[in-house]
């Protein structure tokens, strides 16, 4: 688990972010996926990244100095039918304008429901996770939301249409606390093995 975790800043242009340097962890995913309840989760700080049972809370992408060892990047989520066709092409702005110049970018956590098949917009940000060759970890959410008999099989589901292998993607839930440890742990020995 992380010890210590302060808000940064809100961005909607990560171009302006002025605090550099420090190694980066994203997090990335449909919207209403769980993204915030994850980082709040992580952070062990209910009111740290806002959540909304509303999807398209997040629109800014808000930064985090976590243990003042890295920063924990809240991406703005995908596929909320919703919002407009501006705001849409202004979400994907954002988020090449985010990958193309966070140099710092250690790790990124693409978050699926494990409930649903994944969505055509999560296959393309695998594919664009794949492609740019930048190091990610699937995380399944929700988990408390399917019985033990159901799970494997919506991990297979998961996996084959993602590509990986089942046992990479880590089943998570903010409301149980499962899969936290796990979680951190690996971020720890991926964004810093010195630390771990
Ligand atoms: N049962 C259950 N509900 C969850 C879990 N994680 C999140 N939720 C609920 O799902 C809804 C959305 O959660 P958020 O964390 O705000 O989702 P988000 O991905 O940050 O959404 P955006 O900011 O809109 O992109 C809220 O109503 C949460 O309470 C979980 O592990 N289990
Ligand atoms: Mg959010």
């Amino acid at each position: 688990m992380f010890k210590d975790a302060k808000f940064v800043i809100s961005l909607p242009c990560y171009g302006d972010f002025p605090g550099r340097g420090l190694p980066q962890l994203a997090v990335c995913g449909r919207s209403n996926v769980g993204k915030s309840s994850l980082i709040n989760s992580l952070c062990r700080r209910r009111g740290l990244a806002k959540t909304s049972s509303t999807p398209g809370k997040t629109r800014l992408i808000n930064v985090f100095l976590i243990d003042n060892a890295f920063h924990l990047i809240d991406l703005p989520g995908y596929g909320y039918a919703k919002v407009s066709r501006r705001e849409q092409q202004n979400w994907g702005l954002m988020m090449s304008d985010y990958f193309s110049q966070a140099d710092e970018l250690a790790l990124a956590l693409h978050l699926v429901d494990i409930r649903h098949e994944p969505s055509q917009q999560d296959l393309e940000m695998n594919a664009y996770l794949y492609q740019a060759g930048l190091p990610f970890r699937l995380v399944a959410t929700k988990s408390d939301k399917v019985s033990r008999s159901q799970r494997q099989k919506h991990l297979a589901d998961i996996a084959r249409l993602l590509a990986v292998q089942p046992w990479e993607i880590i089943p998570f839930s903010s409301q149980t606390g499962e899969g936290r440890d796990a979680l951190a742990q690996s971020v720890y020995k991926l964004i810093l093995p010195s630390r771990s």
